[in-house]
């Protein structure tokens, strides 16, 4: 299951550091300098070297003379620590297994030393593990470590001092007179305080282990608690990570209910390792059975939140004792025991056991044993330890579930807002294919309908403007040509056809303006309305008027006379016709004829003026036709203005049209772009959280499964 979890771990940790470059990489401040699950992948690393150590840190606290150093020799069946009635451990002791025997001590000032000598180790443990007579009456450990390794080189400050007699008065375990009491703390200041250097913080002893079974297990002996139930800044570090802690407490000692250990488990360190914690009851031989039963009793009624199994009578000096006897023979013990008797260096509840095992040593031993109940203590730790291994394997899941649980929020945050930001891309391309379709219409019109309107209109010879102008012209000379010139009306007729045609021409070129507005208008739709409302029509009058033609006619007649020979001698019928002929102003013009004659010019032959029809018809015709085609050009040069100045007009609008329509297209093509972007963000986002999802999922799998042997 270790192997599986931390399996599970080494790919957990590669995704969540995924998931958060990849948020970091797109939201930066979603995720600030520290992710909010920072602290506790530290904390899960740290976890994980201790479960592959297979690290568990076992942790003994007690007041000052409860047995610890005892305890512990006891139990790792070797005198590493010094215990003594008098003297009282002043430095947290790290014992582990090591490759050999050594310890490495570590100053207040982070100077490190280390000894491999077994005498010098002795000898530095004497010495610093171990506090002189002269001041054990007094909480030396907790002056080092509020006082002296604080001030460092800063002096003293009496304030503190303060502080600390008031927290200290009740550890005055030796009862000296308090005036007394505080003297000797404020001389130890005093003594100690330039030399805080020296000060040993942690010890650390490593031994070959001989027992395989405590390879892993890594034993703290610490300094005493005091009556309020502290301890130390430094020990108070390890009650949090150790794995079990185990309070010890003399049997007879103080009253349970008002004990150390009632306010210790209060305190805010233990309260976070509350399963953890075991109540070692020490000195357990000295007491009779019945006593010791109903302190037991007493002690699960008191402490109702720990196990029953975590609390347990022992008796290290009598485990110490067992450990010091394996290797005798029963001739050995008997001498062993007599010796120590006679020197009153035993217990009497070592000899009573002797007595009664008829001088057998195993017998004896067994005895003992069963005294020190250290085999049932054992048993339950072990038991605890197991049952801690999966404790601590499924304390690291829900770490991991909690960090996963943040992780996946913070990812599902990140896909909302890439959400809200993406538009749906077959939208935008519909939209993009719906511009172009609109872009290619107009573009069209610019380059096809626009042509073919101008060739329309305006080519020559085959365009409208010259084609209609050039049908009014043919039909102006056929119908000319059909007047008789020689008739009576031949020039009323002449006149008739022109002021019409030219009428018609006039009529024409309005026309035809509307013509080429309104083909414009239908076939470019899209435009027509900007335009056709200023449009400048131009109205071409006819450039003829009746009085006018009426001028060109009069002119014309008195250019219409021709000389004539006339052979007859009688002038006055000639005169007479001429005169029916023209009238009161042809006689004028008779009688200058006349005149001549008269004259005698010629004398056979008489010259007489005559008007002629015909050469009238073709004067008028030769004033008027020219400015019927004078007309038609200006007709069709005004039209050629218009229809470019038209379609000039209409393309502009549409290259705006099409311009606009380009920066539609383009803003579209680049939401599209972007939306891409953001969709595949948005399905790489999707796809860690479905990743850490089944991580998740397999995570509760295996937790499930653990938890199924601690429940
Ligand atoms: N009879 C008996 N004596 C014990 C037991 N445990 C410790 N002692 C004695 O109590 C005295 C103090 O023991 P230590 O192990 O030094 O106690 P400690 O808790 O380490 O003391 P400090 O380090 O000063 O806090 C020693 O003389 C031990 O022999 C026990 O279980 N039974
Ligand atoms: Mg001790």
């Amino acid at each position: 299951m270790k192997e599986d979890v931390l399996g599970h771990y080494d790919s957990f940790v590669q995704m969540i550091s995924e998931v958060s470059s990849f948020v970091q990489k797109l939201n930066a401040e979603m995720l600030g300098t520290e992710s909010p699950y920072d602290h506790s992948l530290k904390v899960l690393s740290e976890k994980a070297e201790d479960l592959k150590k297979d690290k568990f840190m076992l942790m003994v606290v007690g007041e000052a003379k409860s047995g610890k150093s005892t305890f512990i020799n006891a139990y790792l069946k070797k005198d590493i620590l010094p215990m003594d009635v008098k003297q009282c451990t002043n430095a947290i002791v790290e014992i582990r297994d090591g490759e050999k025997y050594r310890l490495i001590a570590t100053y207040a000032d982070g100077t490190i030393k280390v000894i491999d000598n077994d005498a010098e180790i002795g000898q530095f443990m004497k010495e610093n593990a171990a506090m002189d007579d002269e001041y054990r009456e007094i909480p030396v450990s907790l002056i080092n470590s509020e006082l002296l390794m604080k001030w460092q080189d800063k002096p003293e400050s009496e304030d503190d001092i303060n502080d600390l007699l008031k927290h200290v008065a009740e550890d005055n375990i030796h009862r000296l007179p308090q005036e007394e009491y505080e003297k000797k703390i404020r001389k130890y200041i005093r003594q100690r305080k330039g030399s805080w250097r020296q000060l040993v913080k942690t010890i650390v002893i490593e031994y070959p282990f001989e027992d395989q079974e405590l390879k892993g297990i890594e034993i703290l002996d610490t300094p005493g608690v005091n009556a309020e139930g502290k301890v130390g800044d430094i020990t108070n570090e390890f009650v949090e990570k150790a794995n079990a802690v185990m309070f010890l407490k003399p049997i007879a000692g103080s009253a349970l209910e008002s004990s150390s250990f009632k306010k210790f488990l209060n305190s805010k360190s233990a309260d976070r390792n509350k399963n953890a914690m075991f109540l070692v009851l020490t000195r357990a031989a000295n007491e009779n059975g019945k006593n010791t039963e109903e302190i037991l009793q007493e002690a699960f009624k008191q402490f109702g939140n720990i196990n029953e199994h975590q609390i347990i009578p022992v008796d290290s000096k009598a485990e110490l004792f067992a450990n010091s006897i394996d290797g005798l023979s029963s001739d050995e013990l008997k001498r062993k025991l007599m010796e120590l008797k006679a020197n009153k260096e035993i217990d009497s509840f070592l000899l009573l056991p002797w007595f009664e095992s008829n001088g057998d040593k195993d017998k004896y031993l067994d005895e003992v044993r069963k005294l020190s109940n250290f085999e049932e203590m054992r048993n339950r730790l072990n038991l605890f330890a197991h049952k801690h291994e999966y404790l601590a394997l499924s304390g690291f899941l829900d770490i991991m579930i909690k960090v996963s649980d943040q992780a996946s929020a913070i990812i599902s945050e990140l896909v909302g807002t890439l959400e809200q930001k993406a538009e749906d891309p077959h939208q935008l391309n519909e939209k993009l294919q719906e511009k172009k379709r609109e872009l290619d219409k107009v573009t069209a019109k610019i380059n096809e309908t626009i042509q073919e309107i101008s060739e329309k209109y305006t080519l020559p010879e085959v365009g409208e403007i010259v084609k209609k102008t050039g049908e009014v012209m043919s039909e102006y000379a056929k119908e000319i040509a059909a007047v008789d010139n020689s008739g009576n009306d031949g020039v009323e007729q002449l006149q008739k056809i022109t002021l019409r045609k030219l009428d018609i021409l006039s009529a024409m070129a309005e026309e035809l303006q509307k013509n080429i507005v309104s083909e414009c208008d239908e076939r470019l739709l899209d435009c027509s309305k900007e335009i056709s409302k200023d449009i400048d029509y131009r109205i071409l009058k006819p450039n003829l008027t009746t009085e006018a033609v009426d001028a060109i006619k009069a002119k014309c007649k008195s250019d219409s006379y021709e000389t004539k020979v006339v052979k007859s001698r009688s002038k006055a019928p000639l005169l007479g016709l001429a005169g029916m002929l023209f009238g009161p102003i042809g006689w004028g013009v008779a009688a200058g004829s006349a005149a001549l004659y008269g004259l005698g010019l010629f004398e056979n032959t008489e010259y007489v003026s005559e008007f002629s029809k015909s050469k009238y018809f073709d004067e008028v015709k030769a004033e008027l036709t020219p400015k019927v085609a004078r007309m038609k050009s200006d007709v069709e040069s005004l039209l050629q203005d218009f229809a470019v100045k038209i379609i000039n007009a209409y393309t502009n609008a549409l290259n705006g049209n099409a311009v606009r329509l380009k920066k539609q297209y383009d803003a579209i093509l680049q939401a599209k772009l972007t939306a891409e972007v953001l969709q595949e963000q948005i399905r790489q986002g999707k796809e860690r959280r479905e990743k850490l999802n089944s991580i998740f999922l397999n995570i509760q799998r295996i937790k499930s499964g653990i938890d199924k042997n601690v429940e």
